[in-house]
């Protein structure tokens, strides 16, 4: 018989979790259920001490480049979605992104996550992906930092090409996995296909990250899902991130929700992926939101964005970023303020080595090249 949430004692619960012996869907829903500060924070406890039983009190610095603001998709929580009037395009060109790839190495980030929107300029039939691959090829060489990259759904070639340059990683969100819900923030987009890229991708040799967005109509059993979903498909990275309106978007009116979802999202990711990768964003709530998120476990900070290049986020596109918040040396004091610190090049290259050392390949080609 299946117990009633109500029936779980957190104190087991949570030591369970501790001993790492996995929990069930309705634990999960339990915990995501969490409403007292005290057991929150009871939570969130037992979510520092995992990590700080794989990674001590290291965090991995990320620089994020959103090449490109241009996408032929028309998801309605984005604000790079095609019809966007308001949305400010840009599409950097080769040279201004290894200034950019440059500038983020000298600054200490760990890794480069080179983002896009589903640009049509890349997803052209004529040479568009191989000028893509030749691209972020390009920046793993000139940087020697592991890579990063957010191209949406492409072609399986891609993956493998991408892969065999040296790529390191490949981040696609699912968002939620609830299908309706899915097919209501991804417009005409295959369910299918995008949840089958990240397999692809890891069989292609590359590592993989999922992510789902809170605050967009999803329910606590549709989290605990979404979290099932990660396990099964043995993602390296997992993530959250609460959504936040965008003008021009046909969810502009929908409110944000309040940020302690995330922050026990998280928490409950730290406990089911004690050993794997949690980003704290800063496209959420800038560097305001960095603690309350490293406080909940997280151990990666992402959208490290260098000032005056002109870039923007995703969510928030220009939240601390000209102000030099978003930097290594702005996030550092406050890292030191929690009792973390940040890990070395050599550590976070170290990490990826060994994970990828552990995929195991297929030749998903199918003998064909696309
Ligand atoms: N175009 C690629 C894709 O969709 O996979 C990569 C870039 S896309 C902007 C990266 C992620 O940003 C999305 O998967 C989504 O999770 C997040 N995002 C987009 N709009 C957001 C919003 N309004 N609030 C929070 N996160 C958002
Ligand atoms: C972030 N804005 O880390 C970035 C982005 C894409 N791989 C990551 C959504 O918050
Ligand atoms: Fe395009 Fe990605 Fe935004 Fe969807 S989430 S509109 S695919 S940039």
């Amino acid at each position: 018989m299946t117990k009633t949430i109500s029936s779980f004692k957190l104190g087991d619960t949570l030591e369970k979790a501790y001993n790492q012996q996995g929990l069930s869907k309705e634990e999960i829903v339990f915990l995501l259920s969490l409403k007292e500060e005290r057991e929150i924070n009871q939570l969130f406890h037992v979510a520092q001490s995992l990590r700080q039983r794989y990674f001590g009190d290291k965090i991995f610095l990320y620089g994020f480049i959103y090449f490109s603001t241009y996408c032929r998709n028309y998801c309605t929580f984005c604000s790079y979605r095609a019809p966007n009037k308001l949305c400010p395009r840009y599409r950097k060109t080769e040279g201004e992104i290894m200034e950019i790839a440059q500038r983020l190495v000298e600054s200490g980030v760990h890794l480069i996550d080179l983002t896009m929107g589903e640009d049509p300029f890349y997803y052209r039939r004529e040479n568009g992906f191989k000028s893509l691959v030749e691209l972020v090829g390009r920046v793993k060489v000139e940087t020697g930092l592991p890579v990063m990259v957010s191209p949406g759904v492409v072609p399986k070639q891609v993956l493998i090409d991408l892969a065999d340059i040296g790529v390191d990683w490949y981040a696609c969100y699912q968002e939620t996995h609830n299908q309706q819900l899915f097919r209501w923030l991804r417009p005409n987009q295959s369910y299918d296909s995008r949840l089958e890229e990240k397999y692809l991708a890891k069989q292609s040799g590359l590592l993989v990250e999922e992510g789902i967005l809170a605050g967009v109509g999803e329910s606590r059993i549709d989290v605990a899902t979404s979290m099932q979903a990660m396990q099964d498909m043995g993602a390296h990275q997992v993530r959250v991130m609460s959504f936040i309106p965008q003008r021009g978007s046909p969810m502009s009116d929908w409110p944000s929700p309040p940020r302690i979802h995330e922050m026990i999202i998280i928490a409950v990711l730290r406990l089911l992926f004690p050993d794997r990768l949690i980003p704290a964003s800063l496209d959420i709530n800038g560097v305001e939101g960095l603690q309350e998120r490293l406080k909940a476990g997280a151990n990666v900070v992402t959208s490290l964005i260098p000032p005056h290049m002109g870039l923007a986020g995703v969510a928030q596109a220009s939240l601390g970023v000209d102000d030099g918040y978003r930097t290594v040396k702005g996030v550092l004091p406050l890292l030191q303020e929690v009792g973390l610190r940040t890990a070395t090049v050599e550590d976070y290259g170290r990490w990826v080595k060994s994970e990828k050392g552990k995929l195991v390949k297929k030749d998903i080609s199918g003998g064909v090249k696309e």
